[in-house]
């Protein structure tokens, strides 16, 4: 499956290999087993950073220069760009093209947009399963962009080492909102467009928001950061912030915990859908549409109806 000449053309950074790989692991619904183990075993170097928020927040932009001070620093990164904007809003993901293209030339910087273009509860594993081929591949740094509203972005997130959750002055309401979720996977916020007003209030909410929150995540303290990502301000103290979090977690051992902790909920994530694609076979599925309507008439409850179909998947599976 994997070839010498192949792996050695990954190794290299080739971006076509790269490609082409990332296209077969997309295109994947599980029978591809050995391909991403073969992968998996070349990779283990990569430090993941995941950044998130809403729609707008300037979440490529702040990528696009955190990218530029990591390859001045010789510093190899691999960007996955994960929109799940609908058709309606497309002209986002093409705006994300242009803004990044100018680094995406450069030799030691590969960008991959994924959407989700139906693909559901799916594009999370596609995402992870992607940067296990930029690990291979010897990326330095993996960045992961998302947006940051549902269970799937929450779940890449979840892969990363550290997490930048970006938001922007207007987000005030949403901060209330989103706070369980975002809370849950932030090590550090950014507040952007800090160029508008309102951004010192957004930030002031944010801090007694984190209060009422107070996380226990070791001794790691979750700070607040305001940049201007389009004019380049702050970016640097963004970039310092996440290598002071990559030495916090290298230094107090949290790193590995960090990690055990992630792979669980990927190898849970694998097995769930695993069963499910066993499960709902069209046998299964058939016989849930006839039963259905028995369950609205009342004359069969859904416990019952879910019970016979495990049965019969157990039965099937010795
Ligand atoms: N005023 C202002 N605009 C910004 C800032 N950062 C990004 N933008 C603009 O906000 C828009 C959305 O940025 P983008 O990076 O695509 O946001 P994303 O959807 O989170 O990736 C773009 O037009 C950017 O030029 C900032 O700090 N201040
Ligand atoms: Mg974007």
């Amino acid at each position: 499956m994997l070839d010498a000449e192949l792996i050695e053309k990954l190794k290299a950074k080739n971006k076509r290999t790269i490609s082409k790989l990332i296209t077969k692991v997309e295109a994947s619904e599980g029978e591809e087993k050995e391909l991403l183990d073969n992968i998996y075993k070349l990779g283990g170097n990569s430090y993941r950073i995941g950044i998130t928020g809403p729609p707008g927040a300037g979440k490529s932009t702040l990528t696009n220069q955190l990218t530029k001070l990591l390859i001045a620093q010789g510093k190899t990164v691999g960007i996955i760009a994960v929109d799940p904007t609908s058709p309606f809003t497309g002209g986002a993901l093409l705006g994300d093209r242009v803004r990044m293209t100018e680094i995406g030339l450069h030799e030691n910087v590969y960008i991959r947009s994924m959407a989700t273009r139906g693909s559901l509860g799916g594009l999370s594993k596609k995402a992870i399963d992607a940067s296990d081929v930029l690990d291979a591949a010897g990326y330095d740094f993996i960045i992961f962009e998302t947006v940051g509203v549902g269970q799937s972005e929450l779940d890449i997130a979840k892969t990363s080492d550290t997490t930048v959750v970006v938001l922007v002055p207007e987000s005030g309401d949403s901060i209330q909102a989103m706070k369980a979720g975002l809370m849950e996977i932030a090590d550090f916020f950014v507040v952007n467009k800090s160029d508008r007003p309102g951004a010192d209030s957004a930030v002031m909410a944010l801090k007694s928001i984190l209060q009422l929150n107070r996380q226990t995540d070791g001794d790691w303290r979750i700070e607040i950061l305001q940049t201007v990502a389009s004019q380049n301000q702050g970016v640097k103290e963004v970039l310092d912030e996440i290598f002071k979090h990559k030495n916090y977690l290298e230094e107090s051992g949290a790193l590995t915990g960090r990690r055990i902790r992630n792979n669980k909920i990927r190898v849970k994530n694998i097995v769930e859908n695993e069963l499910r694609i066993e499960m709902w076979n069209d046998m299964r599925e058939n016989y849930l549409s006839n039963e259905a309507p028995k369950v609205v008439e009342r004359a069969l409850s859904p416990f019952i109806l879910a019970e016979s179909l495990i049965e019969n998947y157990k039965s099937e599976n010795g």
